[in-house]
């Protein structure tokens, strides 16, 4: 089985609670994933590796993603020859230091709209910076999310820019720290959405969690 890239389809994106509102609470039984994380840590980018390039828009400026956009994507399931659809969220960036209270005020209750109203259909794939773990911003989100109870995966991304051994063992030292902090979270995978680095194992995860038995 595996993503049908180029084929996954931009629905829409929402910024306003009411709209958001409308949207979960008429979508109730929805499966699929979210991906979430700080404002640059390339979740856009690794929907773009992950379900086909030009999926979401990727930015140079932190922030850029203002909205939850909502994507469909397809699995191909070649020996059964079927096709399931689900649903992909790219959420917008928590931890801003630079933008005005109103904004971050305003993607907090964009945020506990989406959490309390998405189903437990769905899977949290949490995108961190693999050059700086354990960010205060993070560990803030995880207290937050925990109670949710949705199943979440824990991403380092850009793997690709830990080029010398001493940034490398930098992770790995604090890889048991990490794994103390975010017990709760059921996988922890390593990426780098511009080299491919892992992305194979991220496809693996998403599929055996949306096709598995019973929620189809
Ligand atoms: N070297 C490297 N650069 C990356 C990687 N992933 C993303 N980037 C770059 O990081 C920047 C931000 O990427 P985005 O995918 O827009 O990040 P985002 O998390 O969606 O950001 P917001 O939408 O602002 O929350 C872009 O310049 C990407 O090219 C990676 O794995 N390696
Ligand atoms: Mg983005």
């Amino acid at each position: 089985m595996n993503i049908q890239k180029g084929k996954s389809e931009f629905l829409m994106g929402i910024d306003n609670i009411e709209q958001l509102t409308t949207w979960l609470n008429e979508h109730p039984f929805i499966n699929g994933v979210a991906f979430i994380g700080r404002s640059n840590v390339g979740k856009s980018s690794l929907i773009n590796s992950l379900f086909g390039k030009n999926t979401a828009r990727v930015s140079k400026t932190p922030g850029r993603t203002r909205q939850v956009n909502i994507f469909r994507f397809i699995v191909d399931d070649r020996l059964n020859k079927t096709e399931h659809e689900f649903y992909l969220f790219d959420v917008p960036g928590y931890g801003h230091a630079d933008v005005s209270k109103e904004m971050a005020q305003n993607w907090q209750n964009l945020l506990d709209t989406f959490f309390q109203l998405c189903s437990e259909k769905i899977l949290l794939l949490n995108i961190q910076d693999a050059r700086h773990p354990l960010q205060e911003p993070d560990l803030v989100f995880h207290d937050y999310i925990k109670s949710f109870q949705l199943e979440t995966y824990l991403l380092f991304n850009k793997m690709d820019k830990l080029k010398t051994q001493s940034e490398r063992s930098q992770l790995k030292n604090k890889m048991p720290q990490i794994y103390q902090k975010f017990k709760w979270v059921k996988q922890i995978h390593f990426t780098s959405a511009e080299k491919g680095d892992g992305l194979s194992s991220v496809e693996l995860s998403i599929i055996n969690f949306v096709m598995r038995p019973g929620t189809n």
